[in-house]
């Protein structure tokens, strides 16, 4: 087991610290002498009535009615999602990617304190349309899935009775023809838009006087430190609502008090509110002395408490908001500050799904991805697409980790067109896209954790990809100008995939870069483009082009399958869409690319996409369908990926000491690197108690190379002191072949076993030459295509692979008599066009071999078998030297002649 050192002490405390303050806040009110004036929330969370589909409303009967009759539906308890896929080899019989209506009905009386005062329905997020019916009564519509919302029920509730509570929600696809999302955002996205209450509904009932209810769902307090010097002056505005018929003479008073509940600062701010009117008092409270938000060193928080009080003290409304007290800026050279201090902030992208749950995820799931996450030791979160949960921005807050929230403008800036291009922004399409804008600032305003606003992500992407054109700038210029008004304390940036070069204009992709303050670049260099070493250059020439624009990568990653594996990673080819992610490339990937990344300080931020596997149908790839599996964690967090240990090795400040390759049993080959993870200095490693060395572990990775396995059980122990703290990490693998028998499938990535039984191992032990690989599988949401066996074999998925060009391959078998049999098929050539000689420790064993004219054509398997004497420990050097066009092979079989 790997070994995980305790959470530090200092988490530990403040933890206690916050429950004590949240002890403490409670009391207030009470202590005023008690009162039915003081807010009241009551969660609808159990007895709703579910009907997955539409069934007619708006007229008499229909299931927005109050007599409707729903003792057919099935009784769920909220958060709720029909929606169920991802995470699976095959979908399963619970499948369920439906997306349209789904019916919720609840009967509740509301408590006898909520009699004579304001009601009223809160949503924290509903997919993706919304609309509410109280008592046959509509309350209104909501358009988005993130963001929360609230009604006034107050007309339609009747108290002291039963009520019926109707709400449809619609999570329609935009595409279809006449869609009621088809201008909501998001248009499009490599994620499942699950439907349904898949977040708490809450009945609230609050005096005539109120801290507005009805500010885009947001806490109607906004407090930013407008000043930092000495003592913090903090900038308190609320809004103060008057619901009643009279008008009403109020004290607001506004407090700040520290982690231990202790008052710090507070502010009296008489006022009189008249009928209808809202009042937006501001106050500025200074804090002395002030103990800084400092990120995940110290993440003190104070919190605001806001007080609408009568003349004579009698509490009317009251809210409580995170405080935290803090400076930041970035800069395009040297990336981000905290409180004056850089840090190097380096993160992962979340999204918000589980399987079986999808959306619909608990308090404890997002207090247990939080923990994951900062096991990792991340100090940046991107929260991807959309708004998260209010929990995860809280634990964001606590816990120190800086955030990167975002709007769901994804892809597209416009409704699809029926071809399924990007079309014309329209003036609903903009003005959604505003108010998630509105809901997603509001409701997070007082979040220290949060320091940047997003507002899209791959926004020219459809249009990059030849789908009309992006005409990107006219909202974003929008957007970002939104943004400023609702917050001017913070930042904006948004994450770009397809700016186009300046030497390489694309007709209808606009260059989106510099719209924001800041900005994020999605990389994929190596897995869906390029090659993982140009990541770097790629960023120095981005920052080049845009040297006042403090610049992160937003996303970069690549899929790694549980159960697929390879023997050597990167000697075989990989699809980023087909059917085989082996775990190994994942890791050597994010090796690559985090050397480059962290070489670059002018970046402000990386995030990995993503931190977990996440549900999208629209893929069947690696070994899973409807999931992209870029996580560093497997989609139900029980799999830490080998690839999760190269970055807590390097971000945590946990002793950190794992063997690789712990999925990657029953081994193939009798010689094999091996590799651990490891924050220590040196690391030492036993193989069935047999001392294999003690190497050191440059950039946190340890490797043993060309270790010869024993047959049967390999046990492989890791030691290590780290701080002097020993340390020690232990796998078993198997090995069920012979040290005399190699076989190698050429050019693939992934092992075989043939039809006779022998099993093949990925391409290993070569240099020189090119992987192919004939078969691309699938494509996304499309059948996997159809390629041409090769004929006269058995085996035809053993010629789909070749290595071509001039290779040599040093297979390292013990000294003895060996049968090699090389296996080729042409695999496009006509005769006369490839031929090359093979040459064995040196000897030649093949001479001016045409494959085409020696099978007959392209595409038919043909076998060459030659003995060899092998002497010394140096193996078989087996050499492909053309004559005329390329050398090729599929296979390689060598086999002690007995
Ligand atoms: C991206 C998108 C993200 C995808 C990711 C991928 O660039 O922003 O939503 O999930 O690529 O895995 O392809």
């Amino acid at each position: 087991m790997p070994t995980h050192a305790a959470r530090r002490p200092s988490r530990k405390r403040s933890h206690a610290t916050l429950a004590v303050a949240a002890v403490a806040l409670m009391a207030a009110p009470m202590a005023r002498g008690g009162h039915a004036a003081e807010r009241r929330d009551l969660p609808l969370s159990a007895g709703w009535q579910f009907h997955q589909g539409d069934v007619p409303s708006g007229k008499q009967g229909g299931a927005d009615a109050a007599g409707f009759n729903d003792k057919g539906w099935t009784t769920v308890s909220l958060p709720h999602t029909w929606n169920h896929l991802g995470g699976t080899a095959e979908r399963g019989p619970d499948y369920n990617a439906t997306r349209g209506a789904g019916w919720y009905r609840l009967r509740f009386t509301p408590p006898a304190d909520y009699a004579g005062r304001k009601v009223w329905l809160q949503f924290d997020g509903a997919s993706i349309n919304t609309e509410v019916w109280l008592n046959g009564v509509k309350l209104g519509v909501h358009k988005g899935a993130f963001g929360r919302f609230r009604f006034d029920a107050t007309a339609a509730l009747k108290q002291g009775k039963v009520n019926v509570l109707a709400v449809r929600t619609d999570n329609s696809s935009p595409a279809v023809a006449g869609s009621p999302t088809a201008e909501v955002i998001p248009m499009s996205g490599d994620f499942f838009l699950f439907g349904g209450l898949y977040r708490q509904v809450s009945l609230i009932a609050t005096d005539p006087v109120h801290i507005d209810m009805l500010d885009w769902g947001g806490p109607g307090v906004y407090a930013h430190t407008a000043g930092l010097d000495g003592a913090a002056s903090i900038e308190v505005n609320s809004r103060v609502k008057n619901d009643g018929t009279k008008a009403q003479p109020v004290v607001v008073k506004t407090t700040i008090i520290d982690a231990t509940g202790a008052t710090v600062a507070s502010d009296s701010h008489p006022l009189t509110v008249a009928p209808g009117a809202l009042e937006e008092p501001a106050q500025t409270l200074s804090v002395p002395n002030p103990h800084l938000w400092d990120g995940k060193a110290d993440p003190y928080l104070y919190h605001v408490v806001t007080r609408i009080e009568t003349t004579d003290g009698q509490l009317l409304d009251q809210v409580t908001q995170p405080l935290g007290i803090r400076t930041f800026r970035f800069d395009p050279d040297q990336g981000f500050f905290l409180n004056g201090k850089h840090i190097a902030l380096h993160g992962v992208s979340r999204h918000q799904d589980r399987p079986g749950k999808g959306w619909a995820i608990s308090p404890a799931d997002q207090a247990q991805d939080m923990d994951i996450m900062l096991d990792l030791g991340i100090n940046t979160l991107r929260l991807a697409h959309y708004q998260h949960d209010q929990a995860i921005y809280d634990l964001a807050d606590r816990d120190g980790v800086v955030v990167w929230a975002e709007i769901p403008l994804v892809n597209r800036t416009a409704p699809e067109t029926p071809d399924g291009d990007n079309g014309i922004t329209t003036p609903a399409f903009a003005a959604n896209a505003d108010s998630q804008l509105h809901e997603l600032i509001k409701q997070n305003y007082n979040h220290p954790s949060v320091v940047t606003w997003s507002i899209g992500n791959e926004v020219n992407l459809m249009a990059a990809s030849g789908h009309g054109v992006s005409n990107a700038r006219p909202l974003l210029t929008q957007l970002n100008k939104a943004a400023y008004e609702l917050d001017h304390t913070r930042p904006t940036t948004m994450a770009d995939c397809c700016e186009p070069w300046p030497d390489a204009p694309k007709p209808g992709v606009d260059v989106v870069a510099e719209i924001t303050d800041l900005l994020g670049y999605n990389r994929y260099q190596g897995w869906y483009y390029d090659k993982p070493e140009d990541l770097g250059p790629v960023l120095d020439r981005l920052h080049k082009l845009h040297p006042r624009l403090p610049l992160s990568v937003s996303e970069y990653g690549g899929g790694g399958g549980l159960t697929q594996h390879t023997d050597e990673v990167q000697t075989g080819v990989v699809y980023p869409k087909g059917h085989f992610h082996p775990e190994e490339l994942e890791s050597r990937l994010h090796e690559i690319w985090w050397a480059q990344l962290k070489a670059r300080p002018y970046l402000w931020g990386t995030f990995v996409w993503n931190m977990f596997d996440f549900a999208s149908d629209s893929r069947r790839e690696g070994d899973m369908v409807d999931t992209n599996d870029k996580g560093l964690v497997s989609y139900d967090r029980t799999v830490k990926k080998d690839v999760f240990f190269f970055y807590k090795a390097d971000w945590s400040d946990q002793p950190v000491l794992h063997l690789n390759g712990r999925r990657y049993v029953d081994r193939v080959y009798p010689v094999t690197d091996i590799q651990a993870y490891s924050n220590a200095a040196g690391v030492r490693l036993s193989l069935n108690g047999r001392d294999l060395g003690t190497v050191s572990c440059p950039d946190h990775v340890c490797r043993w190379p060309a270790v010869h396995l024993d047959a049967g059980d390999n046990v492989l122990t890791a030691t290590a002191d780290i701080k002097g703290q020993p340390v020690s990490d232990s796998i078993t693998w198997r090995f069920g072949g012979k040290a005399d028998e190699i076989r190698i499938r050429a050019g693939a990535s992934a092992g075989l076993t043939s039809a006779a039984g022998a099993r093949y191992g990925s391409d290993a032990f070569v240099t020189g030459g090119e992987p192919h690989d004939r078969n691309p599988g699938p494509e996304t949401g499309k059948p996997d295509k159809v390629i041409a066996a090769a004929t006269g074999t058995p085996d035809p998925k053993l010629y789909e692979t070749y290595r071509e060009g001039t290779f040599t391959y040093r297979v390292p078998v013990p000294a003895g008599r060996y049968q090699v049999t090389l296996r080729f098929a042409e695999p496009a050539l006509a005769a006369g066009a490839r031929v090359f000689d093979v040459a064995a420790n040196d000897q030649m064993v093949v001479k001016h071999l045409d494959v085409a004219a020696e099978a007959g054509s392209a595409l038919k398997a043909l076998e060459r078998t030659v003995t060899v004497e092998v002497k010394g420990k140096d193996g078989l050097a087996l050499d492909f030297r053309p004559v005329t066009g390329q050398a090729v092979v599929s296979a390689i079989d060598v086999v002690a002649a007995r």
